[in-house]
Order: structure tokens, then sequence, then C-alpha cells
């Protein structure tokens, strides 16, 4: 079955937020041409989705497995916010859409720092934050986010992989997701914009798996860390010795102990 860009358009029509939705059947990568049209001046709320991505990327250079059934789709933002609050904006949106899939989908997701949705110690999305500064301000934020839905699972990953179609036993319509999950990731923005991040943080702490201890890959270090919970500006506060450390999403991995 394939994505009716008519039927997506009743379905959100009623959301003021989101606007110039454009689904292509195959792309390299949303986020490559999203992050074209923005620096074209495509305004916040533009929504990029594909079928399948022939090269969908993760975080550090990694690639995405992305073939049909999935959910790949990229979202552009100007928040008037200065550059070093970004990482606010990314787990503004993880909490969102978690919280809104966890609603609809009534499964246990959570959410591991930075960005990416788990249920019970497998993956079932990622996403990938690109943007450009003007002065210390953010100029546009490409969110690029993936979610295994109805496609099959990529033979390898880092980490175990599943998708909501498998923990659901059936297959999910591909609309009706993309209503959920922008419904979710506009809600927890906005939610942003307007209170703060204190409100997300609290329901960070309510979805986040991080155990206290987690190991921490930093180019070629690794070292083990205990979590002590997130900062104002979204990076995770970590102990490592006698060390408090801010980690960076840009910066780093973590593995779960
Ligand atoms: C992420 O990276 O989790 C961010 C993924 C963002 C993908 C979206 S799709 C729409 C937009 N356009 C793009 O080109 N990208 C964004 P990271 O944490 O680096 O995870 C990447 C790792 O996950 C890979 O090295 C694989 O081992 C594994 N992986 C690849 N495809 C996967 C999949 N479909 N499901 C689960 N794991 C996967």
């Amino acid at each position: 079955m394939s994505l009716s860009a008519e039927r997506l358009r009743t379905l959100i029509s009623e959301d003021i937020f989101w606007r110039d939705l454009r689904i292509l059947e195959t792309v390299g990568s949303t986020n490559d041409l999203l992050k074209e049209m923005a620096q074209e001046g495509a305004p916040e709320g533009t929504v990029l989705i594909a079928e399948e991505q022939t090269a969908g990327r993760g975080r550090h250079g990694r690639a995405w497995h992305s073939p049909k059934g999935g959910a790949w789709f990229s979202i552009l933002l100007r928040p008037r916010i200065a550059t070093a609050q970004a990482g606010c904006v990314g787990i503004s949106l993880a909490v969102g859409l978690a919280e809104a899939l966890r609603k609809s989908y009534h499964l246990p997701i959570g959410v591991k720092w930075p960005n990416d949705l788990w249920i019970e110690g497998r993956k079932v999305a990622g996403i990938l934050v690109e943007l450009a500064s003007r002065g210390e301000r953010i100029d546009w934020m490409v969110v690029g986010i993936g979610v295994n839905v109805n496609n099959a699972m990529p033979s390898a990953t880092r980490v175990p992989a599943t998708a909501l179609s498998l923990e659901l036993k059936h297959t999910l319509m591909l609309e009706n997701f993309y209503r959920v999950a922008l419904m979710g990731l506009a809600e927890s923005y906005l939610l942003l914009l307007t209170k703060g991040f204190a409100p997300i943080q609290a329901r960070w702490k309510a979805l986040s798996i991080l155990g206290e201890r987690v190991a921490v890959h930093q180019g070629v270090q690794r070292y083990e860390a205990n979590v002590l919970g997130l900062s104002e500006s979204g990076k995770l506060l970590v102990r490592a010795g006698q060390d408090i450390r801010e980690l960076a999403a840009e910066e780093v991995s973590l593995s779960v102990e």
C-alpha cells in the first residue's frame, strides 16, 4: 500500500503548524533535500516524507536503512533560540514523538538520550538533528526522523532493532502514523517555545531508559559514567570518577550498561 498524499493532507489539515507537506517515492536522504530547501528560504513547518531512501543517514556518518514501509521524514524548524540551546529541541521532539506513539499505539516506548526511541531493549526510531547558525542564533534546523513502522528490519544493527508492526503484530496505516507523529512533534516543540525546557525535562525523566551507569563513546575513547540528569541545554550530565561532564549529542554515543 503506497502512501497517499491526499489522505495524509486531509488527516493533518486540522493542525496549523505543518505546511507544504511533500511526499517523494524515493530520495537519497530527506535531510539532504530539506537542507537545500532550508538554505533557499523554505519556511518553518515544511515537511518532507520519503517512502524509501537510498542513502539514509544516521549520526556520526552512519548509514540508516530505509526501505519501503517505514516512516522516513524530515521537518524544518526555525526556532528563535541560541544555538547553544539546540539540544533542547532534539530532546523535546523525541519526548513529543514517544508520548504520542505511546498514547496511540499503547506501546511501552522510552527515550534513549539524546534522541532515540526504544521499546524494551530494542531501537524503534532514531532522530538526526542538523542545523545552521546565524551569529549566536539558529537559522534553520532540519530534523530527520526515521521510524521502523511496517518495513523489514535491517539484518545487522549496532543495537537490536524493532518495528511498530512487529510489536503490535499487525500492519499500521502509515498516514495515520504520520498524523499521530506530526501532532506529537508540533505539540512538544511549541511547548518548548512557549513554556521553556523545564516541563519537557520532567517528561523526559519519566521516559528515559538510561540506568545509573552508561558507557560513553567519544571518538576512540570509551569510559563509564554515572548518569546525573539533563542540563538546561539538553546535554547529558554524567559523573566519571571525580569529574562532572556535560555530554553533547553530536559528540558522543552511549551504550546502556
Ligand atoms: C540515528 O542514527 O538513529 C538517526 C537516524 C535518522 C534517520 C532519519 S530517516 C529521515 C532522515 N533522513 C536521513 O537521511 N536520516 C534521517 P544513529 O544513532 O547513528 O544510528 C545509526 C545506526 O543504527 C546504524 O549504524 C545501524 O547500525 C542502525 N540502523 C540502521 N538502520 C536502522 C533501522 N532502520 N532501524 C534501527 N537501527 C538501524
